[in-house]
């Protein structure tokens, strides 16, 4: 049987209009022994697994997708925060670049030191253009990159530079509010850069609810990520 890479399965989803959805984990909150119920916790229709975070512990990310991999069907994808994330135990890897902001060490550095850990793993990389916008709160992705995001009224600054990340051979286009956004990005910004772009789009930061999730669809993204929602919840559940 021939199965499709993890970027066919992008492509198809965006084509035929069928919702993604990432739930994202970080290792730095999740610990293995809390997988178990974690993934009893995961939503209806979760696709793929994102693994991640701004600020990680060196190999607590491949402990937990180690522990991730022996229990859950879904793609396992690394989203990380810095190079030393990268574990070739994960399926696939978006390979960020942070295009919304000027800090050459999130443009190009990063990626250069990516590479000694990819070179002879089967992981699948994607070329991923990271545009963090505005999401009323000093997001941790903005601290350690020390990078502003776009304010969400300049909808074109966020349309061109999703357009510029197309041009320049980019295969995924990822706008975020970050995580614990106040607000999520707004559906005019994901319908502009839908409109614009015909890459799979995907949209995350500060959607808590169904509704929210629906109006990203409609909008137009391929995939919504999920993270700090279904984080509470598992503590809340724990009465941790
Ligand atoms: C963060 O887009 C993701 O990188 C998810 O954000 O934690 O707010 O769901 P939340």
């Amino acid at each position: 049987m021939i199965t499709e890479t993890l970027y066919e399965g992008f492509l198809r989803a965006h084509m035929n209009g069928i919702p993604l959805l990432a739930v994202l984990v970080d290792p730095d909150k999740l610990l293995p022994s809390q997988v178990p119920n974690f993934i009893q916790q995961l939503p209806d229709g979760t696709t793929h697994i994102f693994v991640g975070g701004s600020e990680v512990a060196v190999g607590a990310t491949e402990a937990l997708v180690t522990r991730l991999r022996a229990v859950v069907e879904q793609p396992i994808v690394l989203f990380p925060g810095d190079y030393r994330q990268i574990t070739t135990k994960a399926d696939g890897l978006l390979f960020l670049s942070l295009l919304s902001g000027r800090n050459p060490e999130y443009l190009i550095e990063q990626q250069i030191q990516a590479v000694p850990r990819l070179l002879h793993s089967e992981v699948a990389v994607i070329p991923t253009a990271y545009i963090l916008i505005e999401g009323g709160h000093h997001s941790a992705v903005a601290r350690v990159t020390n990078t502003k995001p776009i304010p969400q009224e300049q909808t074109e600054t966020i349309v061109h530079t999703a357009k510029a990340a197309e041009y320049m051979g980019k295969k995924l286009v990822y706008l975020e509010a970050g995580s614990g956004a106040k607000f999520p990005v707004h559906e005019t910004i994901i319908k502009a850069v839908r409109e614009t772009i015909s890459l799979p789009l995907i949209v995350g930061g500060g959607i808590r609810s169904q509704q929210q999730m629906d109006s990203a669809y409609q909008a137009g993204a391929t995939m919504v990520v999920m993270g700090t929602a279904l984080e509470e919840k598992l503590l809340k559940d724990q009465n941790i």
